[in-house]
């Protein structure tokens, strides 16, 4: 009998465990989780999160050589490479302090990472066997090098700097910049395979611009939507779909004719749009979800603060239809989806949703702070001695800025950071529900917070060491959230 209920069992695991989920689960999504610090592991097109791994702080962006996963922190200036044979960590390699990274490349032999530094204005090149890094100043400052992508012969990086309204080709051996061409509000980049165009997202002029590559000039551009921010190309470089995050669509670009051809609204304001491999469905990391999921999060604090989850979407590329959509937890920054044939892990098999009803926002931990949630603080921003010694460093919050943007202490102080979100809604966007984050580089264990409205954050801290510290919204809240940064200056 007992041998016998062992054998049902051991059969049942065989099954489970590799037929049983390769069935339903063509495709499994891996996502960059953001201010949760962890990668989101999850089945496609069902939605179903297989995994978490808490591997940081502020996760960000991530690219794969097949075997492994090079995920970048944001906040804690890591790179976590990932074995995708078990989901584990298995080796970390340090970017400089302060270095902010936002977006990586890999080379196509795995060898080399090119990773955008947006808070610093560097752009880094790793060495992934002996994690050497060198890094490039990107000049003037400031400069914020926020996306990276390369050109399919691997000579050149190109990297898109918002702040001085540029492309950069940078050339990977040696590593230099070579040239920079002038592009108006550019944030994503992706190259076509035949490695003739980069097409680029022009965020505030609502357009696609086709870079022409062999003379790195731009050849033209087209109207696609509002506020365009992610640009992928499909497997046979036919179609690009662009995400639009404030018209709330991703639009189909075909590529040889340079011209819209298809529409598909998704709900609501979509940022990062990844495409399953053979190009079945298109996955939409959609940044609100205003009236779908009220009430999923229970409030943030005691006295308040309602965080309305984001959600992920999938379409059917062929038929054009959403069919699922879930919230998710985190601020899913960047997916990358493998086909599940070619994941030998076996312990991806627990299904559940991303967010039990009821829970609280999931947040990375923290270390060394006390943290609270106040009612919100209606005193006047700006920097104090409080009463019992602390500098209280009061700060608002809106669409787009921190006010201030810039404080100062000194080293050896407690500082009380009192953040509070003053936004009626997202500016252009209209959403009431907007939840600003709030992240200092360099002091990112003891901050990045969330800061729903009708309640103020307090942390509170001691300012060990000196130096100038970016802080930045580290929760995605709109068209211009990247651009949502300030100093901290330690004296
Ligand atoms: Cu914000």
């Amino acid at each position: 009998m007992l041998r016998r209920f062992i054998l049902v069992l051991i059969i049942n695991l065989i099954l489970y465990s590799s037929k049983g989920l390769a069935a339903e689960v063509p495709f499994i999504g891996y996502g960059a989780g953001g201010y949760n610090g962890k990668l989101m592991i999850f089945s496609i097109p069902g939605l179903e999160l297989l995994k978490e791994v808490p591997i940081g702080v502020d996760i960000h962006a991530h690219v794969t050589d097949g075997k492994n996963l090079f995920a970048i922190d944001k906040a804690q200036n890591v790179i976590s490479i990932i074995d995708l044979s078990n989901s584990s960590v298995k080796k970390s390699i340090k970017l400089p302090d302060y270095f902010g990274p936002s977006s990586i490349a890999i080379s196509k032999d795995g060898k080399s990472v090119y990773i955008a530094g947006e808070l610093s204005g560097k752009v880094a090149s790793v060495d992934v066997a002996s994690g050497k890094v060198v890094t490039l100043d990107i000049k003037p400052l400031p400069s914020s090098p926020n996306f990276v992508a390369l050109t399919t012969d691997g000579k050149y990086c190109l990297v898109s700097d918002y702040s001085n309204n540029r492309i950069l080709r940078i050339s990977t051996s040696p590593f230099k910049l070579d040239k920079e061409l002038k592009l108006k509000s550019p944030h994503g980049i992706a190259v076509t395979p035949d490695g003739k165009s980069a097409l680029v997202s022009s965020k505030f002029y609502a357009s696609i611009i086709f870079v022409d590559l062999k003379d790195f000039k731009v050849e033209m551009g087209i109207k696609t939507g509002a506020v365009p921010l992610d640009v992928i190309i499909d497997s046979k470089g036919a179609f690009a779909y662009q995400s639009q995050h404030a018209s709330s669509e991703i639009v189909k670009i075909d590529i040889a004719k340079r011209e819209v051809v298809g529409r598909f609204s998704v709900k609501y304001n979509p940022s990062s749009i990844s495409i399953t491999p053979g190009d079945k469905y298109l996955v939409s990391v959609n940044k609100f979800s205003t009236g779908i999921y009220d009430g999923l999060y229970s409030n943030i604090s005691e006295n308040g603060g309602t965080v309305t989850p984001q959600n992920m979407e999938v379409i059917e590329l062929a038929s054009g239809k959403s069919i699922k959509q879930e919230a998710v937890s985190g601020d899913i920054s960047d997916n990358i989806i493998l086909s599940r044939e070619a994941i030998k892990d076996a312990s991806l098999k627990g299904k559940s949703e991303f967010i039990k009803k009821g829970s609280k926002p999931d947040v990375a931990p923290k270390e060394g702070v006390k943290i609270s949630y106040i009612p919100a603080d209606d005193r006047p921003p700006g920097v104090f001695d409080a009463d019992d010694g602390a500098i209280e460093i009061r700060l608002k919050a809106l669409s787009y800025i921190f006010a201030p943007n810039i404080v100062n202490c000194f080293k050896g102080d407690t500082v009380r950071f009192i953040i509070t979100n003053i936004d009626e809604k997202a500016l252009y966007i209209d959403k009431p529900d907007v939840v600003h984050g709030f992240t200092i580089n360099g002091f990112e264990k003891q901050t990045n917070v969330l800061l729903p409205k009708g309640v103020s954050a307090v942390v509170e801290f001691v300012a060990d060491k000196k130096g100038t510290f970016e802080f930045y919204c580290s929760n995605f809240c709109g068209p211009v959230h990247h651009e949502m940064r300030g100093r901290f200056v330690v004296e």
